[in-house]
């Protein structure tokens, strides 16, 4: 960047100049005149704050002019509609997105600090529950890396996912204050607001159907940067919170208690304030509806305002918008689309159905049943009347064409999106694929079984509208900013720092693969991010582990599917062996777990106390000598994920297949040289096409065995019942030698009738856990494998996965030279 980058041609400005000189006097700037603190009070925390004001300004000319070429241009856009975001944290994403990272961290230096651990002091804003919203995360960043016209929607809750405090060994949840630092360095918009609406009736009007609200609560908006990497172009991150509406002009404070309908507005506010967990629990369901609706109402309600203030005729929405729904959370866009198109501007039913089906397109993230959002119609009629009578028109239309197709009466039923019955319900899956000109899945094997499994129907009446878009990560946080040691020897090895934008050319590393050298050098990155960890676990949890001891890690949220109670039997297997077995060989391993539990989820909590009460019984055992350590490391999330990924040397990706519809965390470990162990579930497949067997532990059931064991009956004691070392495991647990103050403890969850299939798989992945063992111990044949992993990782590129969005879902081109914010620099 130079003092002449960008110009709004008809005002004069300069910026400053980020050289280190500039930057450190911005900072200090910033630290006096916008914070308000003395230098020599300032805290880690004021100096942060200065600091990202200080990028922030840095930032924000691309930022405005991004969105001025979106305004000027007719180019499509697209708006990702989400319920959860995990960023992580924005510093250092900023400082690295724009190439700034060494001179910021030079301006440190000379006021004396050290930017790294200024940098920790940052919250993480922990606003999604795992994999959907950071996968949400990681596509912002390659849309604005992609130069993709493109906002981000959604909700700016006041508490995030629930921090997580391990006390005896069980998860306590402690409310995440995360906007409480008082470092607030997004733009607020106050004067971008919409009202949106809530109960009441709806009546006819002649030929118009009229909606009688009779709650209003405003939304406004909240705009974060997010950088692409390169600084050409930044795109916003919308996040709305609620407000109680203009006061006074509500009926009920006519109605005489002043006190009473104040507090009853505040309510109101509720709205915004907190992410739902994904444990599918009844409770509490109407005020997450509530949420949804709030999202794509305010987010809608802008889209069109944007729409006609580029075009000025509504007619064209599908010419320049394309919505995505991450899930079926945002699904109600479609009735809300629908409604505006309608009752505001007077379109006719079939005007507006044709362009939401040009609009609308629907990733679906998991085939679980219980994960499928369905709400009753009682509750959808009592809180959003019109959106219910606009979803039964959508479904008579849809209806009319499957008879037309010539289906049966029970097909019909099946393929309705009101399913029938004493509990009506409305199935948001059944109406996100009638509308959307494309639903995707986001790995191959996912893909495949959403058309033969829960959409088999709709993939007879659609047959094009199916497809598969692989997930992806970013290199720049999960690389760059993850593993700077690893990020230089790239850079080393491949000769060019243009990896971070072009994935692919790790290919080169295969070559590199046999070399000593580069062996060594990868020794070294990976001994440093261990290290790390270790400090890391040493500090918070006062517990010792050897960096040469083999890392095994699972991380990811805690749940049935995904098996970390058949980790364990493997760690409780091994622990009886060394007892029985103290002199053989054995590989010295540290398993390091770390995930949150749903806080209603009684099975997911008891596996973190099973965790936690082996580990203290190994970790105390004297005769194990350090032979196995277990550590649960608390409240996962970005920010520790960035810690340990680069530390491990084992992927534990384990989960049933069929089950784990894509997983991301895979790629990010296999990126950072990490073996994996997993099953043949979800992206796992893909890993295993490019690095192959030689290089990665496949074991357990195929997805046609689990279903065959299903269907025959599964027993768990056919399994238990025919190993020896399975009976030993399973009984140790449940009888009490990890709990002996309570016997009882793991009864059932060891005796629960193994709906996931573990004991099925165990004996499988127990004999593949040897292997890993042999082969950790040739060195040079380990240290291969990992460079072999990273090599073939190009593929797992989230910019990869956001380029077949652009032109297999959305058809939406990157702004051209011509019309980038910074055209003549
Ligand atoms: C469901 C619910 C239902 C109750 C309210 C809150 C809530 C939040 C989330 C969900 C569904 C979560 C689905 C999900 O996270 N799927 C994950 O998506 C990842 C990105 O595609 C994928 O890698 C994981 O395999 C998949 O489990």
């Amino acid at each position: 960047m130079s003092e002449n980058t960008l110009h709004f041609k008809e005002y004069e400005y300069t910026m400053p100049l980020p050289s280190v000189e500039k930057i450190r006097q911005s900072i200090v700037y910033k630290l006096i005149f916008i914070l308000g603190v003395d230098p020599k009070d300032a805290t880690s925390e004021n100096w942060l704050n200065a600091a990202m004001f200080a990028v922030r300004d840095l930032m924000t000319e691309s930022f405005l002019q991004t969105r001025r070429a979106h305004e000027n241009g007719q180019k499509r856009m697209v708006y990702y509609l989400s319920m959860e975001f995990l960023m992580g944290r924005a510093f250092t994403n900023a400082l690295v997105n724009q190439n700034l990272y060494n001179q910021f961290k030079q301006a440190f230096n000379e006021l004396g600090l050290d930017l790294e651990s200024i940098a920790e002091h940052e919250a993480d804003p922990g606003l999604g529950n795992g994999g959907l919203g950071r996968l949400a995360a990681c596509f912002l960043d390659s849309l604005a890396t992609l130069r993709i016209p493109a906002v981000g929607y959604g909700i700016r809750y006041q508490y995030g996912m629930f921090k997580q405090e391990i006390v005896d060994g069980q998860q306590i949840e402690k409310p995440d204050l995360w906007l409480e630092d008082d470092m607030e360095w997004e733009f607020h918009r106050p004067n971008k607001r919409f009202a949106v609406n809530f109960g009441g009736h709806i009546y006819q009007d002649g030929e118009r159907t009229v909606w009688q609200p009779n709650d209003e609560i405003e939304a406004i908006a909240y705009d974060e940067i997010i950088p692409g990497y390169g600084a050409q172009v930044a795109n916003p991150l919308r996040l709305w919170t609620a407000h109680t509406a203009n006061l006074f002009n509500l009926d009920c404070f006519n109605s005489g208690n002043y006190i009473d309908a104040i507090n009853e507005k505040m309510n109101d506010e509720n709205i915004a304030r907190v992410l739902y967990p994904n444990d599918s629990t009844e409770a509490g369901r109407e005020l997450r509806l509530k949420q949804e609706y709030f999202l794509v109402s305010a987010s809608v309600q802008d889209i069109v305002a944007r729409h006609l203030c580029r075009a000025n005729d509504i007619r064209t929405l599908a010419d320049t918008v394309a919505i995505h729904l991450n899930d079926t959370h945002p699904v109600l866009a479609i009735p809300e689309l629908m409604r505006i198109l309608i009752d505001v501007h007077q379109l006719n039913f079939d005007e507006a159905w044709d362009i939401c089906q040009r609009v609308f397109s629907y990733t679906n993230h998991t085939l679980m049943s219980e994960a499928l959002e369905t709400w009753s119609v009682g509750l959808m009629a009592h809180l959003l009347p019109r959106h219910l009578d606009i979803i039964y028109k959508i479904n008579a239309k849809f209806l009319a064409f499957v008879r037309e197709q010539g289906f049966d009466e029970e097909f019909v039923k099946r393929v309705s999106i009101i399913q029938e019955g004493n509990d009506r319900r409305v199935r948001m899956a059944w109406l996100a694929v009638v509308t959307s000109h494309k639903v995707n899945g986001v790995a191959k094997i996912h893909s495949d079984l959403m058309k033969t499994s829960i959409f088999a129907d709709f993939a007879q009446l659609y047959p094009d509208r199916f497809l598969n878009v692989t997930n992806g990560v970013t290199p720049r946080r999960w690389i760059e900013i993850a593993n700077p040691p690893l990020a230089n020897l790239l850079d080393n090895y491949l000769g060019e720092s243009d990896w971070r934008l072009h994935l692919d050319k790790l290919t080169k590393l295969n070559d590199l693969a046999d070399d000593a050298n580069v062996q060594a050098a990868f020794a070294q990155v990976k001994r440093q991010a261990k290290e790390r960890l270790a400090d890391y676990v040493a500090r918070e949890l006062n517990i010792h582990i050897n960096p040469d001891a083999l890392f095994d890690v699972q991380i990811k949220r805690i749940h049935a599917y995904k098996r970390q109670s058949m980790n364990v039997l493997h760690i409780v297997n091994r622990y009886l062996h060394i007892l029985a077995n103290p002199n053989a060989n054995w590989q010295p391993r540290v398993f390091i777990l770390a995930g949150k539990a749903a806080s209603a989820y009684v099975e997911a909590k008891q596996t973190i106390h099973l965790i936690n009460d082996i580990a203290k019984t190994i970790n105390s055992d004297e005769r194990i000598r350090d032979l196995i350590k277990v550590v649960f490391i608390p409240n996962y999330g970005v920010s520790l994920a960035q810690i340990i990924i680069p530390a491990a040397d084992l992927s534990e990706q384990i989960s049933l297949a069929g089950t784990e519809a894509s997983g991301t965390s895979n790629m990010k470990f296999a990126l950072n040289g990490a073996l994996t162990i997993g099953t043949f579930d979800g992206a796992n497949v893909e890993i295993h096409e490019r690095v192959g067997d030689e290089h990665s532990f496949i074991f357990g059931h195929s997805v046609e065995q689990v279903q065959a064991l299903r269907h025959n009956g599964y027993n768990p004691y056919d399994f238990i019942d025919n190993d020896m070392d399975l009976r030993n495991t399973v009984q140790a647990i449940a009888q009490g030698m990890f709990s002996p103050e309570d016997p009882n403890r793991y009864n059932s969850l060891m005796h629960n009738g193994d709906f996931y299939q573990r004991y099925a798989d165990f004996r499988s992945y127990a004999n593949v856990q040897t292997r890993v063992d042999e082969h950790y111990r040739n060195q040079a044949a380990w240290r291969k494998s990992a460079i072999v992993n990273i090599a073939n990782m190009g593929y797992f590129s989230s910019d990869r996965s956001i380029a077949e969005y652009c032109e297999k879902i959305w058809q939406i081109k990157p702004l051209t030279e011509e019309e980038l914010p910074n055209n003549g620099r």
